[in-house]
């Protein structure tokens, strides 16, 4: 970070004194929401940045950005807001630039994230309608409205829609490239955000590794796709996952853990939706699937194993694999479990890897399965789990909200 020197004039003893006070462009914390980068104030104002505050033992303000649509800038923590109350342009385009050639990662912070969501879907514990649907091709699509963030030179993140308050993007910054977050907003609706904008230095572990599009730290906490109904405790039937997603998920390995976690931060059975649902079935009934047959909508985890005989709180073994567990690297269907035997699918239990680094990636394709079988049986519905992801409970279309937990090594 550039050296700053602050001069200041004092006068002693009737002699002029040069006082020089050399302070870091750091980032500052004055209190409340917003973080500054600590600049003299005349730098502040030069950079189109606002003082909240003093830095630097006083010798400096606390400078903070806030960009307009179709604003650039090449500052580090710079917010972009949007208030419900007003009504953005559309498409509003906010131009981030690495702040110098020695950024390698930009993090998008979605402290407040709410624009018109997808096609959803509903889903009913057994689905009676008749005949086929073609609804499916749309469920998960953003429709109305859009954000993209490109990432020149680098793989770019997915396209999303809807309520993402919580969530988080980090794009791998090319020097002189500069990364588009556009947001493109189509007919009505209250739309609102608020997202800080902070650059890494590359080696600086809390940018994450590169390609990972999440990095969480701690020993804890919660991961869940785009668009998923994080503040809800119940879970409503229309929630739905985006289409189209690649979202690669990565976890620090903190000092003494040798293992990662995770279980449906809802858990959710036959009648009460749980945070977990991708695709159909291999079955007719609602279950966990595994490996090759999840194939259009799940999560990757490399060597997932489920520990059928703990409970769901979880006391995992490090280093033992026993002889009833498989290692899976693919998980979707209706419950979350990677157990050997298909009874223990029918609910959701932990999932543990001890692979590191310790990562998940989520894929899904561009459409939902809602197929129905014709002509409909006599026992008067055709909809089964491996048909129709709009049919029993857990649906195929929820997506996941899943806590997950780093274990202690043996
Ligand atoms: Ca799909």
């Amino acid at each position: 970070m550039a050296m700053h020197l602050q001069i200041s004039l004092v006068l002693e003893q009737h002699k002029p004194l040069l006082l020089l006070v050399p302070f870091q462009n750091d980032p500052c914390d004055v209190g409340g929401t917003r973080n500054g980068t600590c600049y003299t104030g005349a730098e502040c104002d030069s950079r189109g940045g606002r003082s909240i505050g003093s830095c630097a033992n006083g010798f400096g303000v606390c400078c903070a950005f806030t960009l307009q649509c179709g604003q650039t800038t090449s500052e580090n923590c710079t917010y972009l807001v949007q208030s419900s109350s007003s009504a953005p342009m559309s498409p509003c385009k906010y131009t981030v630039c690495p702040a110098s050639d020695e950024i390698c990662r930009i993090r998008f912070d979605f402290t407040t994230f709410n624009i018109n969501g997808p096609v959803t879907g509903f889903v009913e514990t057994v689905l009676t309608m008749e005949g086929s649907t073609t609804v499916g091709g749309a469920l998960g699509d953003c429709t109305t409205d859009t954000f993209t963030i490109t990432a020149p030179e680098n793989f770019a993140p997915p396209l999303i829609c809807g309520f993402n308050s919580g969530q988080h993007m980090i794009v791998d910054a090319s020097p002189g490239r500069c990364s588009d977050a556009v947001f493109g907003l189509r007919g009505s609706g209250t739309r609102e955000w608020d997202i800080k904008v902070t650059q890494y230095n590359c080696g600086d572990e809390q940018g994450g590794p590169d390609g990972c599009l999440q990095y969480f730290t701690g020993t804890t906490g919660t991961v869940a796709s785009f668009n998923f109904p994080t503040s809800a405790s119940v879970l409503d039937s229309s929630a739905t996952h985006l289409s189209s997603q690649t979202q690669t998920m990565c976890w620090r390995q903190e000092t003494n853990t040798c293992a990662i976690c995770w279980i449906p931060e809802i858990l959710g059975n036959l009648i009460t939706p749980g945070s977990f649902g991708l695709s159909t079935t291999s079955g007719r009934v609602a279950s966990g699937v595994t490996e090759g047959k999840c194939r259009g909508d799940y999560l990757m985890i490399p060597s997932a194993e489920s520990n059928v005989e703990t409970d769901a709180a979880n006391t995992f073994i490090i280093g033992s694999i026993g002889p009833d567990i498989q290692l899976s690297n693919r998980l979707c269907g209706r419950f979350f479990s990677s157990a050997n035997d298909q009874d223990d699918r029918l609910a959701s239990i932990s999932v543990c890897s001890q692979q590191r680094p310790f990562r998940m990636t989520f894929k899904t394709d561009a459409d939902e399965i809602t197929l129905s079988k014709l002509p409909p049986p006599a026992s008067g519905n055709a909809n089964f789990a491996n048909l129709n992801e709009l049919s029993r409970v857990p649906g195929g279309i929820v997506g996941f909200n899943l806590r997950w937990t780093l274990q202690s090594c043996a």
